[in-house]
């Protein structure tokens, strides 16, 4: 038999082993799905063998159904067919797991009898972060594993199980030291003879009951997300359904949410996030530098947020300030936020001694000196700003990356402070404590390459979401926050109630935020000008954050309309179901947007002067990233 490049086959003994091997994650495409088939089929045709096993990358067993198929349209056979092939079959099937096991992924290894896990396994349900639900069996099968309530938890929050809860869940039989030991036992498993165990037999542990409060809980924070609703409604049905119908229901409700607006924006978001981390205009040699210890410098509560992350990502870092009374309330800070964190579960004990022993404090400026990066959070005072940087300059080894974190100070000016401009970049982190995970990466007009590519590379062991800037007064996020927040001012000046503004942009899903909140209190007083309706309140505001983003990306602020969705929906709340707000526009219609922002300019000032790149992308029928690009750049 002929074996396709996307698997590998073995015989061990009486086990029969597939190993998919379809770079870089084993997204379940269709070549994949066809050879995992075929060479089941095989095997079970096969008198030697007893039992089959389904193993994958030593860091992917696979990342789920290929999402690039869901715009395209997907060919026989599904994702499902092979799903039932393999529980129809007349041998029982082992999935032996490490690494990534997403999605179809995961729901591929609950067709199978047994699952083995090594300590390097991640099972989760990314669907919901794509508009949808799990589409090949997963709300019907994982609450028969373990329960509706830890079932609807897993599948409406996406969020990873290790090896060793999920042994605890049930999830999988036992986790062993590593793959070859998990390949072993299932050799010996298959020499003894294995009973199958499909999970469809079993029925739902627990009374129906229980999914009250977790639905609830789940409702609670979906924000108007269909897929949400959708997932409850799912797993309440495992409870008194049989498994062919509630799958039948299951496979009808992923290709009716595939097809909403809310899963179109979150499939854009997914993809955006990986082109945001992408710099077009990088030598391909561009080598980034290592960065193995760090250095922050201003202990307020931006600085010690900046020094846990860089603590968290297993980076030894100082905390720098020559106020020692600084350095103690930080010291004080840090000790609170940690002690808030291991109290609220998210980290364990050993986790939390590694981290605190990672983070230094100092009230030596020199205590940088060895440090591979240096994170300036002083103040947004320019020449207070340069005089740390030439202190700095002086001080670091070099080869040390200089970086400003904030929003307003000209990098380019601070970095003339320095004999090093091309090690000079900017990292805005957003509050609080840095704990916001859109990192807007802000590159001088002397930023070397290699520094780029060092912060870009850096981000994501931050547990960052990159985006990369231009130097502007407010960056992109803030500039364009700046506007919409000027808006609101105006409806309210105008007659609108504070209240109506929240609850118009709240409907939409946008918190207008505390600050805006207490800005319109003051700012009310006037009758109605006109009767201002929801739908107005978010045009307005809206669209002035779309026509700032134009404007944002004819000045090269920000390189892609999408990478501005990325920034909002990573850095200020805007919904992920909208798709961020430029994707919210190109999906209303440009034209008709334009057509808006057209009219309040007539009506309202100068404020709304549409930006040409918005014109230009109507006049010629193109996206906002197309007509970016058009060579009609005029
Ligand atoms: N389909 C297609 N491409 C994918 C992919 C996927 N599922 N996952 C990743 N890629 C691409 C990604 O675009 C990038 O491409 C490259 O792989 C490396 O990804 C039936 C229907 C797995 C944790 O939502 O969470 O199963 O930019 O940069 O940081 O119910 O990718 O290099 O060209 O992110 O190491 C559910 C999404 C699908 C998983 C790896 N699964 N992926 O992170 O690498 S729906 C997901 C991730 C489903 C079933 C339903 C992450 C990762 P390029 P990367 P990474």
């Amino acid at each position: 038999m002929s074996v396709p490049r996307q698997i590998g086959i073995e015989t061990r003994g009486a086990l029969g082993v597939i190993y998919l091997r379809n770079a870089p994650v084993n997204a379940l495409g269709h070549a994949l799905r066809t050879a995992i088939s075929d060479a089941h089929r095989a095997f079970c045709a096969d008198p030697e063998i007893k039992a089959i096993a389904l193993v994958g990358l030593p860091k992917f067993f696979s990342a789920g159904a290929d999402i690039r198929e869901f715009a395209t349209g997907r060919k026989p056979p599904l994702l499902t067919e092979v799903i039932a092939q393999i529980e129809a079959a007349p041998k029982p099937t082992l999935a032996l797991i490490g690494g990534v096991c997403f999605g179809g992924g995961f729901e591929l290894t609950l067709a199978c009898d047994i699952r083995l896990a090594a300590p390097n396994a991640r099972f989760s349900f990314p669907e919901i972060r794509l508009g949808n639900i799990p589409g090949a069996g997963g709300t019907q099968k994982l609450p028969r594993l373990v329960g509706g309530p830890a079932a609807l938890d897993i599948i409406v929050t996406a969020r990873e199980v290790r090896a060793e809860e999920a042994a605890a869940l049930g999830l999988c039989a036992e986790v062993l030291p590593d793959l070859e030991a998990a390949l072993l036992r299932a050799e010996a498993m298959a020499a003894a003879g294995i009973e199958r165990q499909p999970i469809g037999a079993r029925a739902v542990p627990g009374d129906i009951s229980e999914m009250d409060a977790a639905a609830e809980t789940a409702l609670g924070v979906a924000r108007g997300a269909l897929a949400v609703t959708r997932a409850v409604e799912g797993v309440r049905m495992a409870y008194d359904t049989p498994l062919e119908q509630g799958q039948a229901w299951e496979r009808e409700t992923f290709i009716e949410l595939n097809a909403s607006d809310q899963s179109r924006a979150q499939r854009h978001v997914f993809f955006a996030e990986r082109e945001a981390r992408k710099v077009p205009d990088l030598p391909r040699d561009t080598a980034p530098r290592e960065i193995t210890r760090a250095a922050v410098v201003g202990a307020d509560s931006a600085g010690a947020g900046i020094a846990m992350c860089f603590a968290r990502a297993g980076l030894p870092v100082v905390l720098i300030d020559t106020d020692a009374a600084q350095i103690e309330r930080a010291r004080a800070r840090i000790a609170e936020l940690w002690d808030q964190a291991r109290d609220g579960g998210g980290i364990d004990g050993p986790t939390l001694v590694a981290q605190r022993a990672r983070l230094e404090l100092s009230t030596e400026l020199h205590a940088a000196a060895s440090a591979d990066v240096v994170v300036a959070a002083v103040s947004e005072d320019m020449t207070q700003t340069q005089e740390i940087f030439s202190a700095l300059d002086r001080i670091c080894k070099p080869g040390a990356i200089l970086v400003n974190n904030g929003a307003t100070l000209d990098l380019d000016s601070i970095a003339q402070a320095t004999r090093r401009p091309g090690d000079v970049i900017g990292m805005h982190f957003l509050q609080p404590d840095g704990a916001v995970r859109l990192l807007e990466v802000v590159r001088g007009a002397r930023t070397a390459p290699e520094v780029i590519a060092t912060v870009m590379a850096l981000a994501p062991r931050l547990d960052k979401q990159p985006v990369l800037v231009g130097v502007c007064d407010g960056l992109v996020g803030n500039r364009m926050v700046r506007a919409f927040g000027r808006e609101v001012q105006m409806l309210v000046e105008e007659g609108a109630t504070p209240d109506q503004v929240d609850a118009a942009l709240a409907g939409f899903g946008v918190d207008i935020g505390q600050q805006l909140r207490d800005a319109c209190a003051g700012a009310q007083g006037q009758p109605p000008r006109a009767p201002l309706t929801e739908d107005e309140i978010r045009r307005r505001c809206l669209w002035q954050l779309v026509n700032t983003g134009c404007r944002l990306l004819e000045e090269g602020i920000a390189l892609r309309a999408s990478d501005i969705d990325v920034i909002f929906v990573h850095g200020y709340g805007f919904p992920r179901f909208r798709g961020g707000p430029m994707h919210h526009a190109e999906a209303v219609g440009l034209s008709k947007v334009l057509a808006d922002i057209r009219h309040y300019h007539e009506m309202l000032g100068p404020r709304w002067a549409p930006a040409p790149l918005l014109e230009r992308a109507v006049r010629e029928g193109l996206s906002l990233d197309a007509a970016m690009t058009s060579e009609a750049v005029a």
